[in-house]
């Protein structure tokens, strides 16, 4: 029954809303869940997401930024990822590899080349079994993060920045539509949640219809 579920899409779309949602519609349908998150989830990757969120006067190379992500994989899937799916948990976790190729990819222009080769290194075979995409105009995504408290390091980014970001998922949704999906996040949250309940259950994540 264990399953890999991540949460992704640009900031202020609403993951951190709809773990939540998430979680309990799979409890209530027998999975057992460990949610998580990334950059982060085990005390280095944390202290790796603070060193990537805070803010500094001396600039972060793009690489160090990409290698920094994959460090903090590293960690979070050999202590807490692989543990749980080993166990027959189903992870579910607020952003994985594919922001990964939105952010480093898209939003900063590196070479896909070398993710996918991180990717392949650090994960091997494994990826989520399902990805959902909270896609909303950027505009509409800053607005709702804007409204909540100071901008970290990468939220500090100018829109054409989270407009490639935003492309980049559309194209990872758009290349892998037997993994990834996405839901229209712009519209009201029970709105969002009916659509993930049906994405769940076309993907076979939820066994029967609640
Ligand atoms: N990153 C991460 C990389 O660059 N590469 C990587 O490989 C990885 C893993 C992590 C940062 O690191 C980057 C990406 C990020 O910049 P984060 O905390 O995971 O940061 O990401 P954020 O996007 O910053 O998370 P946020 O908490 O800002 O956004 P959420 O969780 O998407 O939004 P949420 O749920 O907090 O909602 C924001 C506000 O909108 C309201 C909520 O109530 C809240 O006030 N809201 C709605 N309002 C109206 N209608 C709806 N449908 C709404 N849904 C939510």
């Amino acid at each position: 029954m264990r399953k890999f579920i991540t949460l992704e899409g640009i900031e202020g779309v609403g993951k951190t809303s709809n773990l939540r949602f998430i979680k309990e519609l799979l409890e209530s349908s027998g999975h057992t869940c460990v949610v998580t998150r990334e950059p982060g989830g085990t005390n280095l990757g944390e202290a790796l997401r603070a060193l990537l969120l805070s803010h500094s006067d001396e600039n972060m190379s793009a690489d160090a930024e990409l290698l920094m992500m994959f460090a903090a994989r590293a960690e979070h899937l050999n202590k807490v990822i692989l543990p749980a799916l080993a166990d027959n948990q189903t992870v579910l976790c607020d952003r994985f590899t594919e922001a990964t190729y939105a952010y480093q990819g898209g939003g900063r222009q590196l070479d896909v080349d070398k993710i996918t080769e991180l990717e392949e290194w650090v994960q091997g075979d494994l990826r989520p079994d399902l990805t959902i995409i909270l896609d909303a105009p950027v505009e509409v995504g800053r607005a709702r993060a804007g409204r909540r408290s100071e901008p970290d390091r990468i939220e500090k980014e100018h829109d054409d920045f989270f407009q490639r970001v935003r492309k980049a998922y559309i194209e990872l949704a758009n290349h892998y539509p037997h993994r990834i999906c996405l839901v229209d996040a712009s519209v009201e949250l029970t709105a969002v949640q009916l659509q993930i309940r049906e994405k769940l259950q076309e993907y076979n994540i939820l066994d029967h219809v609640i």
